[in-house]
């Protein structure tokens, strides 16, 4: 579980101690009710590395696809961030984090049934995003387009399967 929710937990905890009060006394509860639950900042957590995600795939996409003219080092900056990315996005599902009260999530439950396939499809866009800084970094907008597709289809081939489009 990444240390950050840990933290949160431990502080809440440390706060409580400090203030002379139980965790089932009445200020304690209420502390604990008024803080977000650890599931809830797991699910914002993933949802804001997806958000970058799209927001830095989409000049790539409009590139590919001809809506946005070529440019090199802005097609090398964006690849390298969605690759930088596309290491991190495993760690926002970790066990538990399925669902929580409150907040919306369009994580499948199959993510965390059949773990092996998502990491399968997690590792594939891990492999085309790498691929995909590659190719910018040589600069040729032909190098680059398939390069950018195949990204995309990996995206959209755990979306397929893990995520609730709703
Ligand atoms: C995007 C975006 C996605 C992917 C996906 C690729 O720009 O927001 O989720 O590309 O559509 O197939």
């Amino acid at each position: 579980m990444p240390n950050r929710f840990v933290n949160v937990r431990t502080a809440l905890g440390a706060l409580a101690l400090a203030a002379g009060i139980s965790s089932f006394g009445g200020a304690g509860l209420a502390l604990a009710a008024d803080a977000p639950s650890v599931s809830a900042q797991q699910i914002e957590y993933r949802q804001a590395m997806y958000t970058v995600m799209a927001g830095n795939f989409a000049p790539l996409g409009a590139m590919a696809t001809g809506k946005a003219p070529f440019n090199a080092k802005e097609a090398q900056k964006r690849a390298e961030r969605v690759a930088y990315i596309s290491n991190m996005l495993s760690e926002g599902f970790p066990p538990g984090s399925n669902q929580a009260k409150g907040t919306h999530t369009h994580a499948k439950p199959e993510i965390w049934s059949n773990r092996a396939e998502f990491d399968k499809l997690m590792k594939n866009l891990q492999t085309e995003t790498a691929a995909l800084v590659v190719a910018t970094r040589t600069g040729d907008e032909a190098k680059f387009k398939p390069a950018a597709a195949a990204t995309g289809k990996a995206c959209k081939a755990c979306h397929d399967k893990f995520k609730q489009e709703d």
